[in-house]
């Protein structure tokens, strides 16, 4: 079901549970400009607040995920308008976004692009993909979150080589370096990401969200709070009517049929 176009920026649908954004500039390569990160952390938002949706796909084009940010909408800008805007921050939002997000990138994912899928939660990858960092060719630095999510998903080595030489890597050095969660046929990766969000969608929802923050908490706590945040979250799903019927569908040899998703 067709549930809007945000100024022609994204695509969103709906499908049996799962919304779908498209980013939708594509003589820009999708280049992410103010507008389409409103329209996306909007649109995420909104069905993070409807208990009918569960997981999320972010996709680009067969061309391109995303070529970065708009560098012709940021080149004149001055520091003190970059700085008092705070210039993309509200990016985070979408981070913030309790849904599991799965990425589907073809083609490029640069800069802001690159940085863009680290923020989801699972990324496929078609085998023509190529994620890179390459603002450094501008005179800049990654700036929505590449010199740490990337430096915590692939390790110092390669960040540093990717971020200092600005080379692009493709969707198998990705995959081997623990950037890219698969990698299939680049006419695969929609659908392929559409099934992984299906199968997320039938499981409990607050049970799906629960372990997207439990994951989230290991790049953010010690690993002793995070043990203990884990198991307290455990104990918290015994008061859920799915962790009943998960375990007695388990005991029964019959398939859960979970009411909150
Ligand atoms: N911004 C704006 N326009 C872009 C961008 C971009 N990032 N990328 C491509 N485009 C535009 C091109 O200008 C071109 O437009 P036009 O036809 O009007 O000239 C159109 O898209 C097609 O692009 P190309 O003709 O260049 O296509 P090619 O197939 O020849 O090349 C590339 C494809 C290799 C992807 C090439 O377009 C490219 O190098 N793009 C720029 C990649 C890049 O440098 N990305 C990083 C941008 S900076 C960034 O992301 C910082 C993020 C942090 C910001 C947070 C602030 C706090």
């Amino acid at each position: 079901q067709d549930s809007g176009q945000h100024e022609g920026v994204i695509r969103t649908e709906t499908r049996d549970g799962v919304g779908v954004i498209r980013l939708n500039r594509p003589k820009a390569l999708n280049a992410l400009n103010y507008d389409t990160m409103v329209a996306v952390v909007d649109a995420a938002e909104a069905w993070e607040r409807d208990e009918s949706i569960s997981a999320i796909v972010l996709t680009g084009s067969e061309k391109a995920f995303a070529a970065g940010a708009d560098i012709k909408e940021m080149s004149s800008k001055s520091y003190t308008e970059m700085y008092q805007s705070d210039w993309f921050a509200q990016w985070q939002r979408l981070t913030q976004v309790r849904l599991p997000i799965v990425a589907a990138v073809n083609g490029y994912a640069l800069g802001g692009g690159c940085e863009l899928a680290m923020m989801c939660d699972i990324i496929v990858a078609g085998e023509g993909a190529k994620f890179g960092q390459p603002e450094i060719n501008l005179g800049v630095i990654p700036g929505m979150g590449g010199s740490q999510r990337l430096t915590r998903a692939v390790g110092k080595a390669k960040a540093m080589d990717m971020i200092l030489t600005a080379r692009n890597i493709g969707a198998d050095e990705a995959e081997r370096a623990g950037l890219v969660s698969r990698v299939v046929a680049d006419d695969a990766v929609v659908d392929t990401a559409l099934q992984i969000a299906d199968t997320i969608a039938q499981k409990s929802r607050p049970a799906a969200m629960l372990a997207k923050e439990a994951v989230g908490a290991a790049f953010e706590t010690p690993l002793a709070q995070g043990l203990t945040f884990e198991r307290r979250v455990f104990h918290s799903l015994f008061a859920t009517e799915d962790q009943k019927e998960g375990m007695a569908a388990f005991a029964e040899r019959r398939d859960p049929t979970f009411k909150n998703r």
